[in-house]
């Protein structure tokens, strides 16, 4: 079955933080529609695919996206024009060769991943299945059978997405004790809503974050954990036992490289990659502490290797900013035992083939993967598919709370209740 491009169109729309983003239609020539919107970070890494972004200070404060619509609409299009989204790797090979940069600098990893996304759907739309389906049809993945993620739901958020105090970027509960990924959904929401009752009663801000959860200002670090372990009991679920934590710590934020220190304003502490390691084992004793995002800088590669190679058996250690889905850095990390699990974000890397391909690698070597939205969201699930089409073991996409986090998480329990008819 071929299945050719007729048309493309990008236009700007808002993210959850009002800023610009491409929304993006593949129309193909029996008419079948795709569409698609890519989602935007705060906390970058360094190594990312680049977002292009129009740095023109009379629109949106520099943030338009014009320049990407203009390469998807025209660029893009040109190139791609008459090409079968039945075999997306093409079309993403071929826009990469376009790009002809190792970070998408020239047409910009918004524009090409906004089209690589809404050529999957368009692909799935026309062979008339859910997009899950087609994505596992299209990448070959082996999997027999179709299995929900678990989802790690941040609802405490600090670092770069509140202006609290709060240096740590996501304070995460992961309701793991359930086999209904809804009924996971459900504890996560009780211990959420738990948790607002807490803060209200301590005469704390219940305002919320960019990703949904709370963000008041707290004293310590271990606040902000002793919190949902509070929270957890009082929706009377088990810490550990039914809901562990997770930190994404996002160090490179509050990394110094001139003194190779941490600096935690919250606790008043500067912290050698070795302390802060310390730190991450102290808490691990003292909290169900299941797992640590970036807990040190994206390029203290040796530092990765010994905080796992100390804490690995026990927690999951996961590459987000470290490995940015790019799968030579995976490849790396792999090699030297840096972590046992990576997160996967698309628009870190800018295609889906690329993804896909980075997943796979993951796969074949026992690291967990763990798909990830960004903080700056829309209503797109794209995500949400992905994670089913390779049994992702987990999902990452904020607390259940704002209704850009809730569509994947809705869309995952939607393809729960399609799969349990089946
Ligand atoms: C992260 C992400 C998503 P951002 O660091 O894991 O939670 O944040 O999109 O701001 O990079
Ligand atoms: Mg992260």
């Amino acid at each position: 079955m071929k299945e050719k491009i007729d048309s493309i169109h990008a236009h700007e729309i808002l993210d959850s933080r009002g800023n610009p983003t491409l929304h993006v239609v593949v129309i193909l020539n029996n008419g079948s529609t795709g569409n698609a919107s890519v989602p935007s970070g705060a906390s970058t890494g360094i190594h990312e695919a680049l977002e292009l972004r129009d740095g023109d200070p009379e629109r949106y404060r520099g943030k338009g996206v014009l320049k990407a619509i203009k390469n998807v609409n025209m660029k893009i299009f040109q190139h791609i024009k008459g090409m079968d989204v039945m075999d997306l790797k093409a079309i993403d090979d071929e826009m990469r060769i376009l790009d002809g940069t190792v970070n998408k600098h020239r047409l910009g990893a918004n524009a090409i991943l906004g089209v690589s996304m809404a050529c999957a759907h368009a692909g799935a739309r026309r062979r008339d299945i859910e997009l899950y389906e087609h994505l596992r049809d299209l990448f070959a993945i082996n999997e027999k059978t179709y299995k929900l993620p678990t989802p790690l739901m941040n609802i405490f958020n600090g670092g770069a997405h509140a202006d609290t105090n709060l240096d740590m970027q996501e304070f995460i509960i992961i309701p793991h004790a359930f086999k209904k990924f809804s009924r996971q959904v459900q504890a996560g929401s009780e211990i959420f809503h738990a948790l607002g009752d807490i803060l209200k009663k301590d005469g704390l801000d219940t305002d919320v974050g960019n990703e949904g959860g709370y963000a008041p200002e707290v004293g310590q670090t271990e606040q902000a954990l002793d919190y949902l372990v509070k929270a957890i009991r009082k929706a009377k679920y088990k810490p550990g036992g039914q809901v562990s934590l997770g930190i994404d710590v996002a160090a490179s934020e509050f990394y110094d490289p001139k003194t190779k220190k941490y600096i935690l304003k919250t606790d008043r502490l500067k912290l050698s990659a070795k302390e802060m390691t310390d730190l991450i084992a102290h808490w691990h004793r003292k909290y169900p502490l299941m797992s640590v995002e970036d807990p040190l800088d994206q390029d203290a590669w040796e530092d990765w290797v010994r905080l796992t190679a100390r804490l690995g058996e026990k927690m999951m250690v996961i590459g987000d900013d470290f490995y940015v889905t790019n799968v030579e850095r995976l490849q790396k990390g792999i090699d030297m035992g840096a972590t046992n699990a990576v997160l996967i974000k698309m628009n870190q890397i800018g295609t889906i083939s690329e993804t896909m391909e980075t997943i796979a690698l993951a796969k074949e070597n026992k690291q967990k993967v763990v798909v990830s939205h960004r903080s700056g969201e829309t209503s797109d699930t794209t995500l949400a598919d992905l994670a089913v089409a390779v049994n992702a073991e987990y999902v990452k996409t904020g607390a259940p709370s704002r209704s850009e986090r809730l569509a994947k998480y809705n869309r995952l329990m939607e393809i729960e209740e399609n799969l349990l008819l089946k």
